[in-house]
């Protein structure tokens, strides 16, 4: 299981605080639309996913994305127990939606870059091997439910 430092802990809140959720949510989400195509089919009732352009645009994709990120963040609020946090969300995305956990370490990636645009020179390497560490964590406690 991950442990955080309360350096990390200090350091990921904070930086948590100044994100726009609704913003970088739909960003992350529309980016692992666009990077990788074939997660699209999770989301085939949310219209136009044709170009880029369209998914960025998306008002559905920015929705969820705002919903994702919101619920990743009420999780982080828990980092000494983020399996617990996620225990209900893990065995929705397993048993009703079947999503492949590869995918959240892609949407890991995706939080990332987003982050990195956000903060620029504040996105130190300290802070970003932070944010890893609570993704990486949080995609793991994710997947902890598959059966
Ligand atoms: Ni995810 C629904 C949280 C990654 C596909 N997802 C949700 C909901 C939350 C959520 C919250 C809404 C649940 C509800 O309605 O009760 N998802 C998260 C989190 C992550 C994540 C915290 C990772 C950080 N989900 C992903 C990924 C995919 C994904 C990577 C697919 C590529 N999620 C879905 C789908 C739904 C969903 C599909 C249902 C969408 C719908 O139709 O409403």
């Amino acid at each position: 299981m991950v442990h955080f430092t309360a350096e990390e802990k200090a350091a990921i809140t904070n930086a948590w605080g100044k994100v726009n959720v609704e913003e970088a949510g739909g960003e992350a989400l529309g980016r692992l639309l666009v990077v990788y195509p074939w997660t699209q089919r999770f989301f085939d009732n949310f219209g136009n996913l044709s170009s880029s352009s369209a998914i960025m645009g998306n008002p559905k994709v920015k929705a969820h994305g705002k919903k994702v990120l919101t619920s990743f963040g009420d999780a982080a609020k828990n980092m000494d127990n983020l399996k617990a946090a996620f225990a209900k969300l893990s065995e929705l995305h397993c048993d009703k939606l079947h999503v492949d956990p590869e995918n959240f370490r892609l949407l890991g990636n995706m939080l990332d870059v987003v982050l990195a645009h956000h903060f620029g020179k504040e996105f130190t390497p300290e802070l970003q091997a932070s944010y890893q560490k609570a993704v990486s964590g949080g995609a793991h406690a994710l997947a902890h439910e598959y059966h």
